[in-house]
């Protein structure tokens, strides 16, 4: 597998918002190798003047697992151009086939440089917030393996995050409904993202930890859909509810 290759091949199907084939069916590569690639594409998109911001989990509830056929954890990267203004219209033009998902994000007050415990994650954190993940596998169909898919980013592409809040007992098994137009389209419970949200924190700790980087205080942290994810089309109200934390909401346009 050649990472420089491979890195540019997705970070073009990205831009160009433009879906390619899977990479694992034609050569098979490692876990190892996805994460370089990973990290390599994002190192394009630093060059470009991108600053990432946190870094988000995936397949952390069994409805994602089961959606995409995949039942590891995985992480990626969050960027500051993924940034979806809340409350305001998505163009849906620079995605290629984008789906939604329900999430719960967290801010960071420390520096997380080593894995942290279920006890500490919480003195580590500034606020947490309902929010949505815009997800765009870059690969044909949205058909990936676990490893075409770390490589991708684990699909990140575009980040809606509601009011911030200090409540973190509080979501720990909260009612979630995403919404169109009013109507419930996925409901559940922040409980089925790894049995409780706030050890995403612990997840996240471990993984960058693992990767040797330090997450600077002032972080967003992602936790993992809560739901399997929805497909997006332009004209669209859009709408993540959580008990007792509040909401976030986007409309979707398509520009010509
Ligand atoms: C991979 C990303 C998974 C989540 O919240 O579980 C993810 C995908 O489903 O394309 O973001
Ligand atoms: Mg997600």
């Amino acid at each position: 597998m050649n990472i420089a290759h491979a890195a540019h091949y997705l970070d073009d199907a990205a831009r160009n918002a433009k879906a390619v084939e899977q990479m694992s069916t034609s050569a098979p590569f490692s876990v190892g190798d996805a994460y370089r690639i990973q990290r390599a594409s994002i190192e394009r998109r630093k060059q470009r003047g991108e600053r990432t911001i946190g870094v988000k989990l995936g397949f952390t509830s069994r409805a994602k697992m089961i959606q995409m056929g995949v039942d590891s954890l995985i992480w990626g990267w969050l960027t500051d151009a993924m940034l979806e203004e809340e409350g305001a219209p998505v163009d849906l033009g620079r995605y290629i086939h984008p789906r939604v998902e329900p999430e719960v994000c967290f801010l960071t007050k420390r520096d997380i440089d080593r894995p942290l415990t279920a006890l500490e994650a919480h003195s580590y954190l500034e606020a947490v917030a309902p929010a949505m993940e815009i997800i765009d596998s870059r690969y044909e169909a949205f058909r990936f393996s676990l490893e075409d898919v770390i490589a991708d980013n684990c699909s990140s592409a575009g980040v809606v995050i509601g009011a911030w809040s200090r409540d973190f007992e509080g979501i720990r098994n909260a009612g979630v409904q995403m919404r169109f137009d009013g109507r419930d389209v996925q409901v559940g419970s922040t409980g089925a993202i790894l049995g409780d949200p706030l050890r995403s924190i612990v997840q996240a700790s471990r993984v960058v930890a693992a990767a040797s980087v330090v997450l600077p205080a002032g972080s967003l942290i992602m936790a993992g859909a809560a739901t399997a994810a929805v497909a997006l089309e332009p004209g669209l109200h859009v709408q993540c509810v959580i008990s007792g934390l509040g909401q976030a909401e986007f409309t979707t346009t398509r520009q010509a």
